[in-house]
């Protein structure tokens, strides 16, 4: 496990926590093979729309819309239904968050009711500099990620927090050192919680020699 806490000025924290080998490879194998069999994933394209960075798949429990207020709507935010095997994924992941007790160090563990499935084909698949928007996710969401396939990084640079939920936010280049980057293997779990998605925006770059890999991200939906 790597794991790293920062105290904000007001006393309130932000957790980066990294749990390798969150799940077994039995269990990775048979959530790789319902992946790939799904023939249903929406194209996420760059800011022109003239290429697809990634693909996708939102899930959500009452259906609801990714973001209600973004004003521009796009078939790829529109929810999917959860099936049995997303119940029981989301049921093992909790219910292990309770039994090793996260909530003691801090961490609150969500009622989480929805999933988003990101799929890279291969290294020039990426996601850009973000934070999760709090205009569907709060303002300290507990965010669990999942991943499985090939690794990548996730890059996280500090940014000066201004109360708005700017997509890019302006770089905090005088604490520059709070950068940090997570390789996420195969079958590991990132936690990312507290005031996290205020003081930094995340992102995974283009690499090469890079295989399939898909995260699932699961939040609570507000
Ligand atoms: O693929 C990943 O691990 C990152 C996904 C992500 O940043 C997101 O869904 O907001």
């Amino acid at each position: 496990m790597k794991y790293i806490e920062i105290k904000e000025k007001d006393g309130s924290y932000s957790y980066f926590y990294y749990i390798p080998n969150f799940l077994k490879a039995s269990y990775v194998s048979t959530l790789t093979h319902w992946l790939e069999a799904m023939d249903d994933f929406n194209e996420n394209k760059n800011y022109n729309e003239d290429a697809v960075i990634r693909y996708q798949k939102w899930y959500q429990k009452h259906k609801q819309y990714f973001c209600d207020q973004w004003k521009t709507k796009y078939k790829r935010w529109d929810a999917f239904s959860y099936d049995d095997i997303l119940v029981d994924l989301e049921a093992h992941i909790i219910n292990r968050l309770h039994s090793d007790h996260y909530k003691d160090i801090g961490i609150d563990i969500p009622n989480v009711n929805s999933v988003l499935i990101q799929k890279y084909i291969n290294g020039h698949h990426y996601i850009s500099a973000h934070r999760d928007t709090d205009k569907s996710f709060g303002y300290t969401p507990t965010i669990l990620n999942l991943s499985l396939g090939d690794s990548r990084d996730i890059i996280f640079k500090r940014v000066i927090y201004n109360g708005s939920n700017k997509k890019m936010s302006k770089l905090d280049k005088e604490h520059s050192c709070l950068n940090m980057k997570f390789t996420l293997e195969e079958g590991s779990l990132l936690i990312m919680a507290g005031q996290s998605q205020q003081h930094w925006t995340h992102q995974i770059d283009r690499e090469e020699d890079r295989g399939l890999r898909y995260s699932l991200t699961f939040r609570e939906r507000i």
